[in-house]
């Protein structure tokens, strides 16, 4: 179990992206990241706004939106700067090195120009690094591989998991993390692979699609990982209900920051 502080990371860690991300949990004292799944863009930039202050990253999925336009992305960033948080694009890439390299770069969404963190699956191999990273690494971008899912009956388990963080150990300019449901071991003192964790919630312990949810203490004191993510647990009841939503990231961010205070004081 890691005892060492997000401040004293973020100044060991060479990848710039996720020096960003440590300083900026460390300055807010938040390892709260929601994850904002609407498909309005009035919505999407009313809820980052309300959600901004508490959070450490807001996490996309750019491609829900149903009216999405380039503006979108300069609100996007004028809100990263306001409230100082990372950005995250959920792209979950998957194909070859040079799909994924045009996938990440153009289109309509020109993800690595905005997106300070993406991610991927594993699945295709480390040649998918490669392409991702010929992208993104000039731009001081950083990747996490998806090592494990929240979902009842995922395959990202056992033998793909341990290839998964083999591949990340090997690329570690470009890799910082995973998205995981636990911490992994590193192998020295000089390995930082961030944990970022989805399915977690306080109220409930899933939804009728398989998503399976933990509370912040489980994800954060007993399993290790390094940021909780939320969705439907801060923004679900209704989207427009501002003063529920700003009451719900508190409470996230609270739970997982006194998680984290726990698990350092150990
Ligand atoms: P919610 O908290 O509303 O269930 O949303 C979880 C978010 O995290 C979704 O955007 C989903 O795509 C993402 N996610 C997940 O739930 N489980 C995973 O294993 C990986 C994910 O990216």
């Amino acid at each position: 179990m890691s005892t060492k502080s997000y401040a004293e990371r973020a100044k060991a860690h060479k990848n710039s992206a996720a020096r960003l991300l440590l300083e900026t949990i460390a300055r807010k004292e938040s390892n709260l990241a929601v994850s904002v799944d609407v498909a309005s863009s009035v919505d999407f930039l009313a809820i980052v706004d309300v959600v901004g202050p508490f959070v450490c990253l807001v996490k996309t999925h750019i491609d829900i939106l149903e009216d999405f336009t380039p503006q979108v992305i300069s609100d996007l960033q004028a809100l990263s700067k306001k409230h100082d948080f990372v950005i995250f694009e959920d792209r979950k890439f998957a194909d070859i090195g040079n799909t994924v390299a045009l996938q990440y770069s153009s289109g309509v969404h020109k993800i690595a120009s905005w997106a300070h963190i993406t991610n991927a699956h594993p699945v295709p191999g480390p040649s998918i690094i490669a392409g991702l990273s010929s992208v993104g690494l000039p731009l001081g971008r950083g990747l996490l591989l998806l090592a494990e899912m929240s979902t009842k009956g995922s395959l990202a388990t056992g033998a793909y998991t341990d290839a998964a963080v083999q591949m990340a150990r090997a690329n570690q300019d470009f890799v910082i993390g995973f998205i995981a449901q636990r911490r992994m071991e590193p192998v020295n003192e000089d390995e930082d692979l961030l944990v970022l964790t989805p399915g977690v919630g306080l109220d409930v312990k899933g939804d009728a699609m398989g998503q399976q949810y933990r509370t912040p203490r489980e994800v954060v004191l007993e399993s290790g990982c390094d940021v909780i993510i939320v969705g439907r647990g801060i923004y679900g009841k209704d989207p427009k209900l501002v003063e529920d939503i700003r009451a719900q990231a508190k409470r996230y961010q609270d739970a997982g920051w006194a998680a984290y205070l726990e698990r350092i004081q150990a």
